[in-house]
C-alpha cells in the first residue's frame, strides 16, 4: 500500500524535473543565510550559476560543525516567528545541534513518517506505540505526528519502564512497535522473562532505526518477537526519521527523493561516486524551509542502488547503513565497524544479540576485545570446556571477517548495558 503513489511511484523524468524545481526554490532559500552566502562566494559560486541538478557538485558541502559554530539559530532561513518546533540532538561535547521546522515543514514530515509507516503496513486501524524517546530527539515526536496524519492510534509511550510498554502492547493490541533496534530486543528479552505469552501480543510490524543494525539483528529481533522489522532512517539535521525507509520486500531503503537529494561521496578525495559503490552518504533537501541543508556531510557510509523495486516505488534505495564514519574503528590500520562484528557473531546460536567492542591501546599497538553475552539456553547447556570452544570458534570467526586478531570474551546474560535509545557499542579507550 502507499501512502503518496503518484509521488512513489513517480516516472524518474518526471521526478529530476520536479527535483529541479524544488532545488532553485532552495538554494534561493539558503542563499538568505549568512553562512551560505559567504561559503558560495569564497567557492566563488552564486545559486544561478546552477543551471541543473548536475551543477550541485559545485557547492561546497556543509559539515555538522556549521551547526555548531552558528548555534543555536545561526542557519535558519526563516526569522524566528515562522519556527514553529525546535529539536536537538545531544552531542557527546559540548553544546547540541539544533534544528528547527516551519509548520509547512512539521506538515512536510509528517507526511513523510506516516508514509514509512504505511510502507511498514501500518494503517488507520493500527495501534502504533511509540516507544522512541519524546523530547528533544526526532524519534518521538517524528513517528508520532506520522501515525496520527495516517490515522493510526498513537500510544506516546517514549522510551523506558519497560514492564509498562509491555503492558500497554497486550491490553491497547499494539500492532506496529516503533523504537530503536536494540530496544526491541531488550523489549523481546523482557517479554521472555516476564513470561508473558507472545501470543496475547497483537505486534505484527516493528519501525527501527535511529542506529545501525545488521541483517542477522533483524533476524533476531523478528523470532523474538514474532514480527516483521523495518529499518528506518533518517537524522535531525536534514528532518529526523523518514528521509528513507524499506518496503516490504526488504531490499534496501527507498529514499525520499522527492524531498532530499541523495549523493555517495568518496569521504577522502571529496568526488562523487557512482551508484553501487560505498561511500559517505550526503544530502541536500528540496523542500525544508527553516533549516535549508545543501549537501550536508552525514558521515553515514552507504550504498545507492537504482534498480527498479518489485514494490513498484521508483525511489532510489539506500543499502542497510553500515554505521557512521564517527563509529568506524580503526585497529591496525582495518576499518571496523560495530555492525560488521555484529553480523559475524550472531552468526553463532550460543550468543546472545547484546555485545561491545573494547579498543585499548597496549604500547604503540591497538587492541580490540568484543565482549558478547552467551544465552541462557548456552550456559545451562555447556560445559566449561565448550564454553571455550564456542570463544576459539567467535575469535577464529572474527579474525578472518574482519582480518585483524580479536580477543573474545564471553560473558554472562544480562550483565551489559540495556538501552531505551540508541545502543553504545564502542569503548574506546584509547582517547582517555
Ligand atoms: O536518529 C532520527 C531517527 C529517529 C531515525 C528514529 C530513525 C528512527 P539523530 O539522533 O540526529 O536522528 O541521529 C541520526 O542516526 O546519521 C545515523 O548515523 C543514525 N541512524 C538513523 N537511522 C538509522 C538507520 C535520528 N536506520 C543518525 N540505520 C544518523 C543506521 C541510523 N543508522
Amino acid at each position: 500500500m502507499y501512502w503518496e503513489k503518484e509521488l512513489e511511484c513517480i516516472d524518474r523524468e518526471e521526478l529530476k524535473k520536479l527535483q529541479w524545481e524544488r532545488l532553485q526554490i532552495t538554494l534561493n532559500r539558503a542563499y538568505q543565510v549568512p553562512y551560505y552566502r559567504q561559503q558560495w562566494e569564497e567557492a566563488g559560486v552564486r545559486p544561478e550559476d546552477i543551471r541543473g541538478l548536475e551543477d550541485l557538485p559545485r557547492l561546497p558541502f556543509t559539515l555538522k560543525s556549521a551547526l555548531r559554530d552558528n548555534y543555536p539559530f545561526g542557519m535558519f532561513a526563516v526569522p524566528m516567528n515562522q519556527v514553529v518546533r525546535l529539536h536537538a540532538s545531544s552531542g557527546t561535547t559540548g553544546k547540541p545541534t539544533v534544528v528547527g521546522y516551519t509548520q509547512g515543514d512539521l506538515d512536510i514530515w509528517a507526511n513523510l513518517a506516516a508514509r514509512s509507516l504505511m510502507m511498514a503496513g501500518a494503517t488507520p486501524n493500527s495501534v502504533v506505540q511509540v516507544a522512541y524517546g519524546y523530547g528533544l530527539f526526532t524519534g518521538g515526536l517524528g513517528v508520532h505526528y506520522g501515525a496520527e496524519r495516517l490515522g493510526a492510534a498513537v500510544v506516546p509511550s517514549s522510551g523506558g519502564n519497560t514492564p509498562r510498554q509491555i503492558m500497554l502492547m497486550e491490553d491497547f493490541g499494539t500492532e506496529i512497535l516503533a523504537c530503536t533496534p536494540s530496544y526491541a530486543l531488550f523489549l523481546a528479552e523482557t517479554i521472555e522473562q516476564l513470561k508473558i505469552d507472545r501470543s496475547r501480543l497483537a505486534l505484527k510490524a516493528g519501525v527501527f532505526g535511529a542506529e545501525p543494525w545488521s541483517n542477522e539483528m533483524r533476524q533476531s529481533i523478528e523470532e523474538k518477537l514474532g514480527i516483521k522489522a523495518y529499518d528506518i532512517y533518517g537524522l535531525s539535521e536534514i528532518m529526523g526519521p523518514g528521509v528513507a525507509m524499506e518496503c516490504s520486500y526488504q531490499t534496501g531503503l527507498h529514499f525520499f527523493e522527492d524531498h532530499f537529494l541523495p549523493e555517495i561521496l568518496d569521504p577522502d578525495t571529496g568526488e562523487t561516486l557512482p551508484d553501487g559503490e560505498k561511500g559517505e552518504l550526503v544530502i541536500t533537501t528540496l523542500t525544508k524551509e527553516a533549516l535549508p541543508m545543501i549537501r550536508y556531510r552525514t558521515r553515514d557510509v552507504a550504498v545507492l542502488h537504482r534498480e527498479p523495486c518489485p514494490c513498484g516505488r521508483t525511489l532510489v534505495r539506500l543499502e542497510k547503513i553500515l554505521g557512521r564514519t564517527d563509529d568506524m574503528i580503526i585497529v591496525r590500520g582495518v576499518n571496523v565497524f560495530p555492525s560488521m562484528v555484529e553480523s559475524i557473531l550472531l552468526k553463532s546460536p550460543e550468543v546472545a544479540p547484546f555485545y561491545e567492542l573494547v579498543v585499548e591501546r597496549q604500547g604503540s599497538l591497538d587492541t580490540l576485545e568484543v565482549r558478547v553475552e552467551v544465552t541462557e539456553e548456552t550456559i545451562r547447556s555447556a560445559e566449561i570446556k565448550e564454553l571455550e570452544m564456542i570463544r576459539r570458534r567467535l575469535k577464529h570467526d572474527l579474525n578472518s571477517g574482519l582480518g585483524i586478531s580479536v580477543e573474545v570474551r564471553l560473558v554472562e546474560p544480562r550483565t551489559l548495558e540495556r538501552t531505551e535509545g540508541k545502543a553504545k557499542r564502542v569503548i574506546d579507550r584509547r582517547k582517555l
